[in-house]
């Protein structure tokens, strides 16, 4: 019996294989024009891209017609950023398909590797926030949810990252320059919509005030559709992501009255909308394209949403709180709240209460940091400028708010008003944009338990005593397939056999691992997986940098945005330590180490790109020094992106996640490494705090200030310069910053750095954790010395996991927030 359905499967898979080399020829033939003796890599990767889109599109297809079918509740969201990286092998994996593509290609002579790397990665976000969007959408069109992700189709992704000399340059990147084949051209759902012009107050023939608004300029959105495969299912949903365009009608009246260059620089402005990502993570970019971005990507994806709804409906708005539901991925497109209202009150002519009612209905809204620098805030004349009418509609909105809510709430008390209002008052009025979200929605979540806390008694606790109710959690996750499936394949394997193949969808599975933690057979195979993982990388630190890396040492990385409060410096603290006591000492006993980096500064964010700078020099410095003896290796890695996080996470022995605690809202670059087995050296912070729930106290290395410790040291006045004199090491590194040491015949080139820790005050108190760092860092020194200790510990935390994939987090959301319902697809 056994073998009969073993070998029918088989022939399955003979079949799919033989199918797939068949169309493979076909499409080189047919859509790339050329044949199997003369096609480039380039052109059999996307030969077997348009294999694959006849398996996504059969998907796509019959979900999109089962969800009309059914008439489901659907969630929409809306964010600025997906980083999706590759499409290929995620959906490959996804379909059930990569085995077969990669026998079908090895036939053709092909190493499906090789053709991986032919596709750039899609970069349409910064980090963790359009990393999550990404792994979000993935999860729902696992789960079967209906979901449509919308977004702005960036002609220019995240900047690509190239050093010279040691310094970060920004070149673009221009992902889609030769066509991206994952992506479908929709015309049929052009959408316009309107920037600038002024509001005109009119009244009807009954008397009746009305606002209406002669926009300045239109411009017209074009959708481009990426289908998202969930994984061993049938259901195939949407990203949607929006181009800019001139209008056609504006330009022909330009162009008709013979400005035909005027016609042409309209062009240019209205194609710039979507021409960039902004750059910068965890900071407001607080410029006028940006504002026309948000409200453009919001306009056109409510105004696609209503076009849904009415095919349907009609005019009969009474189910459409039931049958909508838009996250708000951060404030940025906070603007759909009031460009709903706009929609309901001046178009469909429906009163303010009752549009009111929609808008509470159908918004809820994710906030991913309390850092200021972060909480977006519009100038009010800008606003005025460039939404004229919707500025009058969140007067209104915030003008109802304090009268009905904080008015009866604190009576006469106008500093909480003062504090509440959605407009700060001050030398330049500002639109808070983060109060806007909190008013117009009906759940407000933060991404760790530990951050959802701090929202509430830190951000916005007079909120929470108006609505407590409105306030909840949802802990980050990231999705197994990608983060462990497809890029440690190894790893995949050996799970497989030891805890069954539905892992993937089932994550706790993996628990079953932790009975055989200190089984040494397991522990042998586990570790010469992760030994091959790190040779593989070695291989790509040669290719990209030419630096030589030993498999053999312990492999130490910290990968994320670079910022101040995720304290990259801290680690290099700790790296200067190690190499100034082996100076000191030629026989320094230390297990050997590569501390491996990968990290993009914002391009105007000078200290970034100072941190940035000093690691490389000092890399150079220690690479090149002979008295090390290779105990010590520094690489920064080049362009680092999702798929380069890829080739990094399974390769990981010790991940770093080293923020001052209370900065950073959850992470998830922890949990995708903790995943492949590696240890955590890490503060109280974020999500950090529940992966050391899941692993225990001793798979994981703790150290550093609490939260609470935190507050109390800087309320009681923290002052850096206490911890510069009282520990000489910490002195002697910090005041051999500021010579030529590492930058020869160039003194002071690295002295930012120190100057921002002493002088600057220590904002994110590097110095104060700097002791407890080190210690836990030689705690992992002595752990990694013991090969079963260190097995066992790796073990279990990929054993222990589980919680962290998105799935949970998504089913978290469906029942907090969403209230969605699977829909299953037929084939
Ligand atoms: C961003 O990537 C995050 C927060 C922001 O406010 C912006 Br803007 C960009 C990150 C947080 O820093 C991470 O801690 C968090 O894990 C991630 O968002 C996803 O929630």
């Amino acid at each position: 019996m056994k073998k009969t359905s073993t070998a029918k499967a088989a022939n399955a898979a003979n079949t799919a294989t033989e199918q797939l080399k068949e169309s493979i020829i076909k499409h080189l033939h047919s859509t790339l024009g050329t044949d199997v003796n003369k096609a480039s890599h380039q052109a059999w990767w996307r030969a077997t891209c348009a294999a694959v889109n006849e398996q996504v599109f059969d998907g796509l297809r019959n979900t999109q017609r089962t969800h009309y079918e059914q008439d489901t509740r659907a969630l929409h969201y809306f964010s600025l950023e997906y980083l999706m990286g590759r499409m290929f092998s995620n959906n490959l994996h996804n379909l059930g398909i990569y085995q077969n593509a990669k026998q079908a290609l090895a036939e053709l002579g092909l190493d499906i590797a090789d053709l991986e790397q032919q596709e750039e990665d899609m970069a349409l976000g910064n980090g963790g926030l359009g990393r999550l969007a990404a792994c979000f959408i993935e999860s729902l069109a696992t789960l079967n949810y209906p979901a449509v992700g919308y977004g702005i189709h960036y002609e220019n992704g995240l900047f690509q990252q190239s050093f010279q000399d040691g310094r970060q340059i920004e070149r673009p990147d221009s992902w889609r320059e030769y066509g991206n084949p994952w992506e479908i051209c929709r015309p049929e759902s052009v959408q316009e919509i309107a920037v600038y012009g002024y509001v005109e107050t009119v009244f009807d023939l009954q008397g009746q005030m009305k606002k209406v608004w002669h926009p300045g300029r239109i411009i017209k959105g074009v959708p481009w559709d990426i289908p998202i495969v969930g994984y061993d299912g049938s259901a195939v949903n949407v990203l949607r992501l929006w181009e800019s365009r001139a209008s056609d009608f504006f330009n022909w009246d330009v162009f008709n009255s013979g400005g035909y260059i005027d016609a042409a620089r309209e062009n240019v402005e209205a194609e710039n909308i979507s021409k960039v990502l902004y750059p910068n993570d965890e900071t407001d970019a607080g410029k006028e394209l940006r504002l026309i971005q948000q409200y453009f990507f919001c306009s056109c994806s409510l105004k696609d949403i209503i076009r849904r709804y009415k095919r349907r409906h009609g005019d009969d708005w009474s189910h459409f709180g039931k049958q909508v539901v838009i996250q708000l991925n951060d404030t940025h497109p906070a603007v759909a709240i009031p460009e709903l209202m706009r929609i309901l009150v001046d178009r469909a002519e429906m009163a303010w209460d009752d549009a009111w009612a929609i808008c509470q209905q159908v918004f809820a809204y994710t906030n991913h940091t309390l850092l200021p620098e972060a909480l977006e805030k519009w100038p009010l004349r800008l606003f005025e400028k460039v939404l004229p009418r919707h500025i009058e509609i969140i007067y209104e909105i915030n003008r109802r708010f304090l009268l009905e809510q904080v008015e009866m709430r604190w009576p006469g008390d106008d500093a909480k008003k003062r504090k509440l209002s959605i407009i700060e008052e001050g030398h330049e009025q500002m639109v808070r944009m983060g109060h806007l979200s909190v008013v117009g929605s009906f759940k407000v979540n933060g991404v760790a338990e530990i951050h959802s806390k701090l929202v509430k008694s830190d951000l916005f606790p007079e909120m929470v005593a108006l609505w407590p109710d409105k306030f909840t959690n949802v802990t980050n996750g990231v999705t197994p397939r990608r983060w462990l499936k497809a890029c440690n394949p190894r790893l995949a394997t050996l799970l497989d056999a030891k805890v069954g193949d539905d892992w993937p969808t089932d994550l706790k599975k993996l628990h079953k691992l932790a009975d055989f933690a200190k089984d040494p057979a397991l522990q042998d195979n586990f570790m010469a997986i992760k030994q091959q993982n790190k040779a593989d990388l070695a291989r790509e630190i040669k290719k990209l940098t030419r630096i030589e890396v030993d498999p053999a040492a312990l492999f130490d990385v910290q990968i994320k945005r670079l910022h101040e409060y995720k304290r990259q410096h801290l680690n290099l603290l700790h790296i200067l330590a190690l190499y100034r006591r082996i100076l000191q000492n030629p026989d320094y006993d230390m297990v050997p180490r590569v501390f491996l980096f990968g990290a993009k500064a914002a391009p105007g964010y000078k200290l970034a790109k100072e941190i940035i700078y000093a690691i490389n020099k000092v890399a150079d410095k220690i690479n090149h020094d002979k008295r090390v003896k290779n105990r010590i290796k520094v690489v920064f890695m080049p362009n680092y992106r999702v798929s380069l996080a890829e080739k990094m996470i399974p390769a990981a022995d010790v991940s770093e996640q080293i923020s001052t605690a209370g900065k950073e809202a959850s992470g998830t670059g922890n949990m995708k490494l903790a995943l492949n087995g590696a240890i955590t050296v890490g503060t109280l912070d974020g999500a950090n705090i529940e992966i050391a729930e899941e692993v225990g106290a001793d798979s994981i290395a703790i150290f550093g200030l609490t939260v609470d410790e935190v507050k109390a040291l800087y309320e009681s006045g923290y002052n850096s310069y206490d911890y510069y004199h009282n520990n000489p090491e910490l002195k002697a590194i910090l005041d051999w910053l500021e010579t030529d040491y590492f930058t020869p015949g160039k003194p002071g080139e690295l002295a930012a750095i120190k100057r921002s820790l002493l002088q600057g005050g220590d904002p994110y108190l590097v110095l104060a954790d700097f002791e407890s760092y080190l210690a836990a860092q030689q705690k992992v020194d002595t752990w990694y010395r013991d090969k079963a200790l260190w097995a066992e510990k790796a073990i279990l935390n990929t054993a222990s996991v589980g919680k962290f994939t998105s799935d949970r987090s998504i089913e978290d959301y469906v029942e907090r927030v969403w209230q969605l319902k699977p829909c299953q697809i037929k084939k």
